[in-house]
């Protein structure tokens, strides 16, 4: 399965993603090619719709304290649910859809998810740190939400322009 990163302002990243019924060939095909783009791309976390798949499936690969990424760690979560949260913590964010921007963002500290793995086993897990981090942004992707969208109006506007130099400045380098 050939997969692309979608980049803002693609309108693909506003859609709302369907919830995963099939635990089937389709669905884990999708989830093996999602993690070679990941990490491919230097990510750490991928929201299906990120590759053009309005599907409830986001992936997760957390570095260690020493930088490493053994793919050991992948968490692979289906219809993901935030069942618990509390806390608050601030981040600066980065996005593979975003990229070359990054912006303190305010979350909860902790949260519980409820999962289904790529076989349609239920999960639980108790997350923080950037674990936390993470799994909330990969789930705001699943309803069409971007980190960008979390910022201030001024801070969004700074956002827009800046953004725009940047896909001017790529564009011209491809030339
Ligand atoms: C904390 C905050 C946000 C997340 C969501 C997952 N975000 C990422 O995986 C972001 C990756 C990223 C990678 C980039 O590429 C390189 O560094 C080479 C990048 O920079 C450029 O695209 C130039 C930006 C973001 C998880 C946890
Ligand atoms: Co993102």
């Amino acid at each position: 399965m050939k997969l692309e990163i979608v980049e803002y302002p693609d309108r693909k990243l506003k859609e709302v993603s369907v919830e995963v019924e099939k635990f089937d060939e389709q669905l884990h095909k999708l989830l093996d090619a999602m993690y070679p783009i990941m990490i491919d791309s230097n990510g750490i976390g991928l929201a299906a719709i990120q590759v053009a798949h309005a599907k409830r499936v986001l992936i997760l690969n957390i570095p260690e304290e020493d930088g490493e990424q053994p793919k050991e760690n992948l968490v692979e979560m289906v219809n993901p649910v935030i069942t618990a949260k509390g806390g608050e913590t601030t981040y600066q964010e980065g996005c593979l859809s975003v990229p070359s921007f990054y912006e303190d963002i305010v979350r909860y500290e902790k949260i519980t998810v409820n999962y289904q793995d790529r076989d349609g086993n239920t999960k639980v897990v108790d997350a923080d740190g950037l674990f936390s981090i993470a799994i909330q942004h990969e789930i705001d992707h699943l309803n069409g939400v971007l980190f960008i969208d979390k910022l201030s109006y001024s801070r969004r506007k700074k956002f827009e322009k800046e953004y725009k130099k940047f896909q001017k400045e790529k564009k011209s380098s491809k030339k």
